[in-house]
């Protein structure tokens, strides 16, 4: 048995970024524009401002072993495609019976969940918020205020990451503004 070395990383809360991350992911608009609900609204940014950073991911870089507890954070900009709020592509874990826990450190976000039997939850953070992703649920956050939203998570390493059914399928609720505020509403293209 080889022991690996205990580390320490520290975390910006304002901006998620880590003191040595292990790898850093950016996802643009154009990585992700058909997940919008306005898909023309995501045309016409791509065609007229061109692409725009939408969220960042820092983490720490550990073996895909059973035991094993990966971390990072994730910081979504503030922004809107059409009236829906910026947010994360969202995602089953492969290994559905694998929760999560994420602890908000700055900004306002919501939290969107799913199971594949229909149910839906959406769960306000803010900075301090412990929130738990339950086995079973797909979760998505959404960047409400005005500012970066940053949020901690934690998982199983071998839980995995299953973007695929939510590409095809979509969430069944949305985060649009209405009336200057965040509003949740059915998804019209969820299928
Ligand atoms: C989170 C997410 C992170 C980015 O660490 O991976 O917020 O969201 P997407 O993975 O949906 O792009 C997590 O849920 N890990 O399992
Ligand atoms: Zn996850």
């Amino acid at each position: 048995m080889r022991y690996m070395q205990p580390f320490v990383t520290e975390v910006d809360f304002a901006s998620g970024a880590l003191s040595s991350p292990g790898y850093v992911i950016q996802r643009k608009l154009s990585d992700m524009a058909a997940m919008y609900a306005d898909e023309a609204a995501a045309s016409r940014i791509l065609a007229q401002e061109g692409d725009r950073l939408i969220y960042e991911v820092q983490g720490v870089e550990l073996p895909a072993e059973e035991g094993q507890i990966p971390h990072c954070t994730t910081r979504i900009l503030p922004g809107r495609v059409g009236a829906e709020y910026h947010m994360t592509k969202g995602h089953y874990h492969a290994r559905r019976e694998q929760g999560e826990v994420y602890f908000g450190l700055s900004g306002r976000g919501y939290l969107v969940m799913q199971t594949e039997s229909g149910e839906t939850s959406v769960q306000e953070m803010v900075a301090g918020s412990a929130a738990y992703v339950p086995p079973y649920w797909a979760h998505r956050t959404v960047n409400v205020g005005d500012e970066d939203f940053v949020f901690f998570s934690v998982w199983e390493a071998r839980a995995g990451h299953d973007y695929g059914t939510i590409e095809r399928d979509g969430f069944r609720k949305l985060v649009v503004m209405r009336d200057g505020g965040p509003l949740v509403a059915d998804n019209p293209n969820y299928t």
